[in-house]
């Protein structure tokens, strides 16, 4: 277990508490108040008709609890838990938190190197999949991993387990649930889960939220986002993601007491019906996502008219989007600035049109502290952009054993260094510029520019290359990589198939691969690859626009 006072020091988790920030409640004591409070409310609602009463899900979380641990798993484990958007994942996590075991979550995109990178790196004994979605089987991603890391001793599945060998989800689900007592008692400053980082140099980062931490956000971004007891919730976005997780999220809206509807897709199509039979008031989209619904609105035959706020967030979002939203959707736009490691942002629903729409919010608590500094580490005046430093109340000080990401991305004195360039308006609010980083922010997917070129330089034909994000009208950021090839020149299509074969998820395939002979003319000396790839976007970016 990873105790709290390596992560904050003792000054602030005494700090925190005294404030209120963190009360010592956990995410299984949270769920059985709101079931003794309210057990026939309904919690959750699935696309193939499940309902679960607070009642229910509630009894669920306790049977998981005891089947995960009459398997033979032990409180501190930790199990990789992918699933799409299934009533299963809010059981399952529910039953891991109660049993003390530690979610790690993986997107349902992600496929076997990612997979085996978080089941080594997070030490998995366990993990939780779908028997299938979209058109996947990740039984035999089970079976792969089981087969690369021994340790992954448990796999259950949602669904059917067909010749596996696996546990079937259900078997945990109908346990018979001991009585409460004799479940181990959690501490509300252990971690509960890990995250994962969005990847900006190399391999993703697993980020550990302690019980404390993650539901002071839950309770203040409810309170932000106006969900109440009788407020519904869409989850559209994956589920495992941080966004649509806590910001407001599912577990702000169950915090709430409400009701969380969940889609097994963002699109409008499979959306918008859920939307009009139940009553939807809320849901998270990413940027692309959003201008998707935009067009699909304003043909659509279902009622949309209970929608009130839609939060967006995970990259940028142009003004002019912004704007359509109130006009097309008639919901309040609250715009979302936040990282799974912590700081999340929102503009709030009473703020003036032109804050709603030019900016990305403020942060949710009094004792975020938010540095804007230059190049040499000092703050830059109000109103200027610099890179924003951040620390507070629900914002790790290290990544999950990993003393060199932890030694670049804090500050001596604890700052997480976001690698976002922002600028700070009076008032607090952030208007986001850019990023100092060489991520790709592809509508809203973080993508590690090293990360893919590592891939693409196993490939026998290629001799360098370079992996850079490029502005696209539709995605926010698409990936182009820049290739030199080695001896015959390999096609580009190919070079995609290459990384795709590695085992990586679908939205890390470069978008677009263009062929150079060499990478800079001025071969006066070596250059940075930071510089490097801000030169080959420069072109690019040139190019397409003197292209009619
Ligand atoms: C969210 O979390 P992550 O961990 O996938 O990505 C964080 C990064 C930020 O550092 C920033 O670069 C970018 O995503 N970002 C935005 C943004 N929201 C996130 N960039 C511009 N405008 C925004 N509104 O993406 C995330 C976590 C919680 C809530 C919302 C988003």
């Amino acid at each position: 277990m990873i105790p709290v006072e390596q992560i904050w020091p003792p000054e602030f988790v005494a700090r925190y508490r005294a404030a209120g920030h963190w009360r010592g409640e956990t995410f299984g004591a949270f769920l059985r108040a709101r079931a003794e409070a309210h057990p026939e409310r309904v919690a959750v609602v699935g696309s193939a008709g499940q309902r679960w009463t607070y009642a229910e899900l509630d009894r669920r979380a306790d049977a998981m609890a005891c089947g995960l641990l009459a398997q033979g798993l032990r409180p501190g484990d930790r199990v990789v838990v992918q699933l799409p958007n299934l009533p299963e994942f809010i059981s399952v996590v529910f039953g891991l938190f109660r049993a003390g075991i530690l979610p790690l979550y993986a997107l349902p995109a992600h496929r076997i190197t990612e997979v085996e990178h978080f089941a080594r790196t997070g030490e998995a004994a366990g993990y939780v999949i779908a028997e299938r979605h979209d058109n996947f089987d990740y039984r035999t991603l089970a079976a792969e991993l089981q087969h690369r890391v021994p340790g992954v001793r448990h796999v259950f599945v949602a669904g059917d387990v067909g010749d596996s060998g696996f546990t079937p989800l259900s078997v945990l689900e109908s346990t018979d649930p001991a009585p409460a007592a004799d479940l181990p008692a959690r501490d509300a400053q252990s971690v509960a889960f890990l995250q994962i980082s969005g990847g900006s140099t190399g391999l993703s980062k697993l980020i550990p939220r302690t019980h404390d931490d993650y539901i002071y956000t839950l309770r203040e971004s409810a309170r932000i986002s106006g969900l109440d007891a009788h407020s519904v919730f869409l989850v559209a976005l994956p589920i495992e993601h941080n966004f649509p997780m806590s910001s407001p999220g599912f577990l702000g809206a169950l915090y709430a007491g409400g009701t969380v509807v969940l889609s097994p897709s963002p699109s409008p199509e499979v959306a918008f019906p859920l939307i009009a039979r139940h009553r939807v008031q809320q849901v998270s989209l990413v940027p692309p996502l959003l201008m998707l619904w935009l067009q699909a609105a304003e043909q659509s035959p279902h009622d949309l008219s209970s929608l009130a706020v839609i939060q967006v967030g995970g990259a940028k979002l142009a003004a002019e989007v912004a704007k359509r939203v109130k006009p097309t959707l008639g919901a309040t736009l609250q715009q979302v600035f936040g990282m799974a490691e912590g700081l999340v942002n929102y503009t709030r629903l009473d703020d003036d049109e032109d804050t709603i729409v030019n900016t990305q919010g403020r942060a949710i608590s009094p004792d975020d502290e938010v540095l804007i500094v230059d190049d040499l580490g000092q703050p830059v005046p109000e109103g200027e952009a610099g890179y924003l430093l951040t620390r507070g109340p629900y914002t790790i000080r290290g990544y999950h054993n990993n003393p060199s990401a932890n030694e670049r991305s804090f500050t001596a004195d604890g700052y997480y260094r976001t690698g976002d360039i922002v600028k700070r308006l009076p008032g607090g609010y952030l208007v986001v510029q850019g990023r100092a980083g060489d991520h790709i922010n592809r509508a809203g997917e973080k993508i590690s520019a090293e990360e893919i070129e590592d891939h693409l330089l196993a490939h026998p034909q290629v001799f360098d290359v370079a992996v850079v994000s490029v502005p696209d009208e539709f995605l926010g950021e698409r990936s182009c990589a820049f290739v030199i090839p080695k001896g015959e020149k390999p096609r580009g299509a190919a070079l995609k198939q290459w990384v795709r074969g590695r085992g990586l998820a679908d939205f890390k395939v470069p978008d677009q691969v263009v062929f150079v002979d060499a990478f800079t003319a001025t071969a006066a000396g070596k250059i940075s690859r930071k510089e490097l790839r801000a030169q080959l976007r420069a072109t690019l970016t040139a190019q397409e626009n003197t292209t009619p």
